[in-house]
Parts: structure tokens; sequence; C-alpha cells
């Protein structure tokens, strides 16, 4: 169970170690003055139906009530240890996992830690401004409760730096409230978190998008041999699968309200659907295609030493990596990578340890892809002819192989000056941000009522009606 009489609730018996205890509650109130700074903008009187977890077990580890989001409750919490647990690959396979960092892999173990805390502040940074243009309580609640998990995760990573990292770890938390999602001078680490969420459809695209990145790579963290690190993202992945949900729905309801409204009116337009303040199926198309295409970038390079590293080294696994049945060393494993030659796209066979970014990126596509399938139901279903599709693997690219090439959706060549002339078939153009934008003016606030571009979901959280009030704003 974890323990909530203490300042940091936690599972890990911090009031043993009081050096640490201090250091973190030292962290505590710059962690505070971050959110009061960076979190969900006018919110802090907010009454929130939230979730906070009560225990590490899969069953039942949630409570639900009306927290005031400054008072949420963000801890430490690890699953609980397996004393058997071995490092499963690489080439310490087989010696017990570690619990300490092993010396050799300090800086490599800090920055994978430092750069998947990074994201999580970030991610709340770019949603800072939605929940002024919320299209229910419902929504509205829902945006709240990822943004206040981020921020756990963010204490779950900076719980490892400080425990394990010493002054150059207490450095890096301090350093993981001091970046800025878009900042010029002291941006954050990876691409995809200083693109700006504008808008709810690219909220909801980027928690399809981008989470589910963050559920790969967690999975991929789950494996490590460094054992802290394997059990505190076991218990991020339970609390990830919710934001992926909130991001399939939320595009799905909004796709299902579209679909509605060109039925009924017999429709199909994108300037017509736009007349009657839904969202066209084409903006839908765009908006996909640049959340996957940033997202597909955040695997890092196709062919890649650091990744071939952190494999032999034990600290960063494959996705499933003990249900996959080889040898977990990959010494002589191949795996086709794709690269631009010419004016072709080519497939070509390199060492398998090389290609650990590319083999993580194309588990991810698969999952995306079956996601997007089930978003065509509710196309389908309605009887309207639209295929959504996923872009070329090579569209709209900046890292890896694909780079400084100018491909189109369906994966041909172009030069610079075809490509700029689709650009905004295939990307959403100012107009559209702002068409989509102009939907979201204000605030759907009343009971039981949803913005005019979104279906009502299935059901409510936790059992609770659709007019139940989520949020009390005080
Ligand atoms: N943008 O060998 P390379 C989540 C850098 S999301 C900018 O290609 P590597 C969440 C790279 O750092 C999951 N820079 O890449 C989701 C390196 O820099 P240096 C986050 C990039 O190292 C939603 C250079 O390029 N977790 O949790 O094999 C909401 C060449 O590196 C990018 C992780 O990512 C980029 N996209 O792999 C909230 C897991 N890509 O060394 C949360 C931890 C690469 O030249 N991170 N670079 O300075 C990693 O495992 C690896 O750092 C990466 C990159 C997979 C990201």
């Amino acid at each position: 169970m974890i323990n909530y009489t203490e300042k940091i609730p936690n599972n890990v018996d911090l009031g043993r170690d009081r050096v640490l205890q201090r250091a973190l509650e030292h962290w505590q109130p710059a962690y505070l003055s971050w959110w009061y700074d960076m979190g969900p903008n006018e919110s802090h009187d907010f009454e929130v139906y939230l979730r906070t977890a009560t225990s590490v077990e899969p069953d039942g580890w949630a409570q639900f009530d009306y927290v005031k989001m400054p008072e949420y409750r963000w801890g430490i919490f690890l699953q609980p240890r397996d004393e058997k647990r071995q490092v499963n690959f690489g080439i310490h396979k087989g010696q017990p996992a570690w619990q300490d960092v092993p010396g050799e892999y300090r800086s490599i173990l800090r920055r994978i830690i430092v750069t998947q805390g990074d994201t999580e502040p970030a991610s709340v940074e770019q949603q800072k401004m939605l929940g002024l243009s919320c299209p229910s309580l419902y929504d509205l609640r829902n945006i709240f409760q990822v943004n206040v998990e981020e921020g756990r995760h963010l204490w779950a990573m900076v719980y490892l730096l400080h425990r394990y990292f010493g002054r150059d770890g207490r450095e890096e938390a301090e350093s993981l409230l001091a970046r800025r999602s878009g900042d010029t001078d002291n941006p954050r680490i990876l691409g995809a978190f200083n693109e700006p969420t504008p808008d709810w459809l690219a909220f909801y695209m980027f928690t399809f998008f981008t989470d589910r990145d963050g559920k790969f790579q967690l999975c991929a963290l789950a494996e490590s041999g460094f054992d802290p690190l394997a059990r505190t993202c076991r218990f991020m992945l339970t609390e990830e699968a919710h934001h992926m949900f909130v991001g399939e729905s939320g595009v799905s309801r909004i796709i299902q309200r579209t679909c509605e409204v060109m039925k009924e009116n017999k429709i199909d337009a994108p300037a017509d659907v736009r007349s009657l303040g839904v969202i066209d199926l084409q903006t839908i198309q765009r908006y996909l295609n640049f959340h996957y295409s940033v997202t597909l970038d955040l695997y890092g390079s196709d062919v890649s030493s650091n990744a071939a590293n952190y494999y032999t080294s034990g600290l960063k696994g494959r996705f499933r990596e003990t249900k996959l049945e080889d040898d977990h060393t990959l010494r002589d494993a191949m795996y086709p990578v794709s690269e631009v030659v010419g004016n072709k796209i080519n497939t070509k066979q390199v060492p398998a340890l090389t290609a650990l970014n590319e083999r993580l990126r194309d588990d991810y596509i698969e999952e995306i892809q079956a996601g997007v399938n089930r978003w065509q139901r509710v196309i389908d279903e309605a009887g309207i002819a639209f295929r959504l599709t996923l872009p070329h693997k090579g569209f709209h690219r900046e890292i890896g192989n694909f780079t400084g090439h100018f491909i189109s959706t369906t994966g041909e060549i172009l030069t610079e000056e075809q490509w700029k002339a689709h650009e905004f078939e295939w990307l959403p153009s100012p107009k559209d941000y702002s068409y989509v934008q102009s939907l979201m003016s204000g605030r759907v606030a009343e009971l039981g009522k949803f913005a005019n571009w979104i279906a009502p979901p299935v059901k409510g959280v936790n059992g609770q009606a659709l007019d139940f009030q989520y949020v009390r704003f005080n």
C-alpha cells in the first residue's frame, strides 16, 4: 500500500533515508512553483473529480474524489520488487538485476532517465491553455487527469535521479523544471515536445500518437536490468493506458460527430461540413499526418549506436523483450531499414543491434494502424466513402534516414518545390488551425452539455453519469 501520511506519498520507505527525503522535500516546492506557473491555466482553485493511486496492485489501485490540483498527492510509486529478477538481455544477461547503478553505465543511464523525465512536464506545458476551451466538463476533467499524472511521471524520474545519481541527479532534477516547451533558449529535449498543442483536436491526436510513444519507450525501459527503473516504468504504464484512451476516444468522438452531421445533411464537401460547425474529415487526416510523423521522429535514428549500447549494456530492452524468442543478445541478427538512394526508397539489412530504434518504431506503427482502423470503422458504419490512412513512414521526417528528403504521403520522392506545392494538402495549414480554433473559443461548462463538434462519450468516468459535475469551478 501507499503511505499517504508523509509529506511525499510513497511506497519506497522514504522515511528511512533522511538525506534523500530532505532532498526531495527541497525539490517539492520548486515542483509546485513550476505547477502554479506552467500547469493548467487558472485552474488552481478548481475541484476536479480525479483518481489518485492508492496501491500499486493492478486491481483497484485508484480512488476517485474531488481534489484541487495543487493539492494532488504526487508521490513515488514503484511496483514491488521481484527478488529473483535478472538482467534479461545484452552482455550481462543472466546476472541478478541491478539494485544500484553500475558505475560504467552511470552517465548513459542518467541521460535516458533525463530524456524520459523531460517529456512529462513538457506535455503539461504544451496543454496549459486548453482548459479554457474544453468541449465539456467530462473532457476538462480528463485533460486535468492526464496533466496531474504526467506531473507524477516527472516525480517518478526525479526520484531515480535523486536516489541514485547524487549531486548530478539533483542538478538534472532542477533542470527538468527549468527547460520550457518551445522556448528558443532552453527548449525541451525532444522535437515533438516543443510543438504547440493549440486546440483539442491536436490534444487528442497527441494523446493517441505521442502518449503511445510514451507507452513503447516505457515498455522498453520496463525491461531494464536497472531494477528501480523497470519497476517505476511498470507502474507508469498503468497510468499511461488512460491517456491513450482519452486520445483515441476523443478523435473517435470528433469523427462520429462529423459523420452524423454529414449524413443528416447529405453533404460531403469540406466547406459545407465546416459551415455546420464540425471538423471535416480531410482536416482530421491532415492532423493525423502531422502528429504521426513528428511522433515517428521520437524513436531516434533508424541506425543508432546509442540504441545498440543501451541494449548491449542491459539498460533498455525491446518491446516485450522477455516474450521474444531469440538469444536476447542479437549478436548475428539482421533487421531491415529504409534508405533513400537517388530517387528510390530501398530496404537494406543492417545488424539488428543497431536498428533497435527502427524496430521499436515498427512495433509502434503496428499498434497505431490498429487504432486508425478503429476510427475508420466509425466512418464506414456511417456509410461515408472516406479512408483515413497513415502516411508513408518517410513523410515529413526530421530524424533518421529520411531527413532532408521530400517524401509524399504515399512515398514518392519529390523535389522541395513539388513537396511545398502540396504541403497543405498533407499537413494542417494556418487556415485549418484557425478554423479548428474558431470552434473552440470558450469553455462548455454546463452539466451534461457537449460542444457541437464532438459526440458525447459512451459512458462517464468511474460509473458517473455524463451530466455529473466533473469539475467545480468555485
Ligand atoms: N528530437 O542515435 P539517435 C513520453 C537526438 S514519450 C530531438 O538517433 P537515440 C510522453 C538524440 O538525443 C517517451 N533530438 O537517438 C509522451 C541524440 O543526441 P546526442 C520519451 C533527438 O539516442 C507524451 C542524437 O539525436 N522517452 O514518455 O538512439 C506525454 C542522435 O541520437 C530526437 C524516451 O524517449 C528527437 N526526436 O534515441 C508525456 C526514452 N531523437 O547524443 C510523456 C528515453 C534523437 O547527439 N530516450 N535525438 O546529443 C531514448 O531512449 C533515446 O534518447 C531516444 C533517441 C529514443 C529518444
